[in-house]
C-alpha cells in the first residue's frame, strides 16, 4: 500500500568547521532567506523546524564543536520522527551526517541502509586523513570507524549496515578511504561506472541495495556530486559530475519507497552560488520528495 503523506520537517544544520573554509556554515540561513524557499514555504506539508549551530565557546576544537552539534541534531531528527514527520536535514558541511543518521538509526533501533551521493567518499579516519577535515570522515564514523567522540549519538557501535550502504558518484578520493570501504564491503559506484552504464541504471542498482536493508534506509546528497557548471554553490567543487534532472527524477521515484526514513542535503555554500541557481536546485530537490497534494503560491 502507498505510504501515507508525511509532513516534511526541514532541520538546518549550520556546520562549517568540518571543512577547511567555513563557508557552508551560512548555507541553511542563506537558503531560508532565498526566493526559492519563499516559493516553497507555503506548501501545506513542509515546515522549517529549526536551524542548529555548532557552539562557539572558546577552547573548543572543531571536533568538539561538531560533536556537540551532532548530538543536538541527532535529538532533533529523532524528535521529528517520533512526531511522525519526515526529517530533511539541510547542511552545512557533511560532518552533520554523523548526527542525522545517528538520530535516524536510534529511532529505527537497528543499523540502516544509506545511499551516499557525493563527488568524494568521506571515509577517512583520523589516522588516514590527509587534510584533517572532518567532513571527509562522516561515512567512516557511521560505519563505526573514527574518533570515539563522534560515535556516540545513536546506536552503540555502527549506525549503518555496510552491505546496504552505497557510495554513488565519487570522482575524487584517496586510496585509504577506498580501501576502507572495500574492506567493509560497501558498494562504490564511481563516476566512470556511471558514465559507462548511465545514471538511471547506476541509481537503480544503488537503490536496490540500500532499500533491501531490513530496517529502512536514507539518502544523503552532497551537492558537489553535481557538475559545478550547473551547481556552483558547493563547498568542495570538483570538475564534471551529475546532471540535475536525472537526480531529481531519481528522488521522485525514491520518495515513494516505503523504507525511506530521512533525507539530507549538504555542502551548500551560498558564497559560491551564482544567481541563486544552487538554492533553486535545493528547492527542486525538496519538492521532489515532498508529499503530493500541494497548494503552491
Ligand atoms: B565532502 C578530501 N578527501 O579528506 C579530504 O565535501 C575531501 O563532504 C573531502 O565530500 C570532501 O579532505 C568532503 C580531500
Ligand atoms: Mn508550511
Ligand atoms: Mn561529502
Ligand atoms: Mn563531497
Amino acid at each position: 500500500s502507498p505510504s501515507l503523506p508525511r509532513r516534511l520537517r526541514i532541520i538546518g544544520a549550520a556546520s562549517g568547521v568540518g571543512a577547511q573554509d567555513h563557508e557552508c556554515e551560512h548555507g541553511p540561513v542563506a537558503f531560508h532567506r532565498s526566493q526559492a524557499w519563499h516559493e516553497l514555504e507555503h506548501h501545506p506539508l513542509i515546515d522549517w523546524g529549526e536551524t542548529l549551530y555548532a557552539p562557539d565557546r572558546p577552547g573548543l576544537s572543531p571536533l568538539e564543536r561538531i560533536a556537540q552539534l551532532c548530538a543536538r541534531l541527532a535529538d532533533a531528527v529523532a524528535q521529528a520522527r517520533a512526531a511522525g514527520e519526515f526529517p530533511l536535514v539541510l547542511g552545512g558541511d557533511h560532518s552533520v551526517a554523523i548526527g542525522t543518521w545517528s538520530g535516524v538509526a536510534r529511532t529505527a533501533g537497528e543499523p540502516l541502509g544509506l545511499l551516499w551521493i557525493d563527488a568524494h567518499m568521506d571515509s577517512h579516519t583520523p589516522e588516514t586523513t590527509h587534510s584533517g577535515a572532518i567532513h571527509g570522515m562522516p561515512l567512516a564514523c557511521l560505519l563505526g570507524r573514527g574518533d570515539k567522540r563522534l560515535l556516540g549519538f545513536g546506536l552503540p557501535g555502527r549506525q549503518l549496515l555496510a552491505a546496504h550502504t552505497v557510495v554513488l558518484g565519487p570522482r575524487s578520493y584517496e586510496t585509504e578511504e577506498a580501501e576502507l570501504l572495500q574492506r567493509l564491503g560497501v558498494r562504490v559506484i564511481g563516476a566512470e561506472e556511471i558514465a559507462a552504464k548511465g545514471f538511471a541504471a547506476a541509481f537503480a542498482e544503488a537503490v536496490a541495495i540500500v532499500a533491501a536493508a531490513p530496517h529502512g534506509f536514507g539518502l544523503t546528497l552532497d551537492l558537489d556530486a553535481f557538475d559545478p557548471r550547473l551547481v556552483p554553490g558547493v563547498g568542495s567543487p570538483e570538475p564534471d559530475g551529475l546532471g540535475t534532472w536525472e537526480v531529481i527524477e531519481g528522488l521522485r521515484a525514491l520518495a515513494r519507497a516505503p523504507g525511506l526514513l530521512a533525507l539530507e542535503i549538504v555542502e551548500y555554500n551560498p558564497d559560491r552560488d551564482r544567481g541563486g541557481v544552487t538554492a533553486d536546485l535545493i528547492a527542486d530537490l525538496i519538492a521532489a520528495v515532498a508529499p503530493p497534494g500541494r497548494a503552491r503560491g
